[in-house]
């Protein structure tokens, strides 16, 4: 067994989420490499900030230079990179801030385990998956990494070698026909209230 089961114990604190004084939440996305969720996640984040409610955005490519620079693209450390991004998502929105997440998060079992780690503590956890189609982030290829895909210079490429399992429970899906991202981000806070 590893300590956790044995010699640590869990401490109850003293502040309750009610004494806080913000609600916090998780709105997630996950998407195709292109796909638009960096684009959303940062306009929600901006319009959450200039209401006045706290807001943090955790994005997988700025997490895989610090908090997650261990994990790389197999299977096994995208499980862990989610995995990880949930838990932190769920002490950020503990504390009040609704949490942008944006990852690709190509896996439905782990996508619905980060569902639980919140539903488990008491909080609101959104899904957003952003139905954009391979070809079309493709033809954006705005770092150009399919066409490094393509060429064989990255391997265990979402949608190239690497699988992207559809959302089956999204809560929001959003397609490229749904407008620009401000357009989108007003739609999806007015849509949850916030
Ligand atoms: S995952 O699958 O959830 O663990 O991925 P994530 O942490 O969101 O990281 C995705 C970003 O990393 C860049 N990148 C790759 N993506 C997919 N597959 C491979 N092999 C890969 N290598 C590097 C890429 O810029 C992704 O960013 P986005 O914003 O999704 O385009």
């Amino acid at each position: 067994p590893v300590a956790h089961d044995t010699n640590v114990v869990w401490q109850d604190t003293k502040v309750t989420r009610e004494q806080r004084a913000y609600r916090g939440a998780t709105i997630w996305m996950t998407g195709l490499s292109g796909s638009g969720k960096s684009s959303l996640a940062i306009e929600l984040e901006r319009r959450l900030v200039a209401s006045g409610q706290p807001a943090y955005l955790l994005d997988g490519d700025n997490l895989r230079h610090g908090l997650n620079a261990d994990l790389g693209f197999s299977d096994d450390d995208r499980r862990e990179n989610i995995r990880r991004t949930a838990e932190v998502a769920a002490l950020f929105a503990d504390s009040g801030a609704v949490v942008l997440v944006s990852l690709i998060s190509p896996f439905e079992q782990e996508r619905q385990r980060a569902r639980e780690i919140h539903e488990a503590k008491g909080l609101p956890f959104h899904e957003v998956f952003l139905d954009t189609p391979l070809a079309e982030c493709e033809a954006r290829d705005a770092k150009g990494l399919y066409a490094k895909a393509r060429a064989g210079e990255i391997t265990q490429f979402t949608g190239i070698d690497s699988p992207y399992e559809r959302p089956e429970n999204a809560d929001i899906v959003v397609t490229p026909a749904d407008g620009t991202p401000a357009d989108t981000a007003a739609a999806i806070l007015r849509n949850l209230g916030l």
